[in-house]
């Protein structure tokens, strides 16, 4: 009896492994993260044991931004200006990839990326690793306002996959004013937007002219934090229309290492059990 709980616990935990694969933002803490410093889902909302899976992947998108709507009750203050040391959960850094941070004032409808890193971001993070810090500067005129704060990565290597998270931050700056930024650009969301392939090796084209071509963005707010306005309307979000659409398949060697590892080792307790029993 007590094997057989054994080997069921085992094949969890395999299962549990195959599924965390992937990274997530870990600090400032990512909505409803399972991590014990994190606080509990606000009322009505469960834990989330996959806030490291992407929210797309070879185009076909699962999860909104954010992946979950509802903020956390109690916010992490930040000062504007003040260097935010994000970090993260490295399951798989997928050769890194391009990352954008931005904040929104109005419940995830608007949003300003405030920070971006092309190719780099979490290039060389090591499987296993747990908060992988990267700075990210909240730019000094920030006004004050409950903010929600998002990374979004695309990876190198691997399926073409997006990951999105968002933690509830609170920015202590200017009562009233505006933050000018960046339009964040949705690829690899799903195949309205485009995916952008591998880039694995330096020289490869990493489609980094999306990013250059982001229109800027003022985001206005209301002297006591409340109603804000942008320019220009956010109801168009970048769309690349030249974004490359192909190779949307292409490169799930990456997933297939956990995969194998899974499988085998499934066997290999299999295998043990029967003999034992023998
Ligand atoms: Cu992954």
């Amino acid at each position: 009896m007590l094997r057989k709980s054994t080997l069921i616990i085992t094949a969890i935990q395999l299962i549990a492994l195959v599924v965390h694969s992937h990274v997530d933002l870990t600090t400032p803490c990512s909505r409803y993260h399972f991590a014990p410093r994190c606080p509990p889902p606000p009322a009505g909302q469960l834990y989330d044991y996959n806030t490291n899976a992407p929210i797309s992947s070879g185009g076909i998108n699962t999860e909104p931004l954010c992946k979950h709507s509802v903020p956390y009750a109690k916010r992490t203050v930040y000062k504007a200006g003040e260097p935010i040391s994000t970090g993260y959960d490295i399951g798989s850094a997928h050769g890194g990839g391009h990352c954008q941070w931005a904040l929104s004032y109005d419940g995830e409808k608007t949003w300003v990326v405030i920070q971006t890193e092309i190719r780099t971001c979490l290039q060389g993070a090591l499987t296993g690793q747990s908060d992988v810090k990267i700075p990210v500067t909240i730019p000094k005129d920030a006004p004050s306002g409950d903010v929600t704060f998002m990374w979004l990565w695309v990876n190198a290597i691997g399926d073409r996959e997006l990951y999105s998270n968002c933690a509830d931050i609170r920015i202590e700056g200017r009562d009233g004013g505006s933050v000018t930024g960046v339009e964040l650009l949705l690829v690899n969301y799903n195949t309205t937007y485009g995916i952008i392939p591998e880039f694995p090796n330096p020289g490869d084209p990493d489609h980094r002219e999306l990013y250059d071509a982001r229109k800027p963005i003022t985001i206005t707010v209301k002297s006591s934090g409340s109603t804000i306005s942008s320019t220009p309307d956010p109801s168009s979000p970048s769309s690349p229309s030249s974004t490359p659409k192909n190779s949307a398949a292409s490169g799930s060697r990456d997933h297939l290492q956990p995969l194998v590892f899974f499988i085998s080792t499934t066997f290999l307790i299999l295998f043990a059990s029967l003999q034992h029993n023998m």
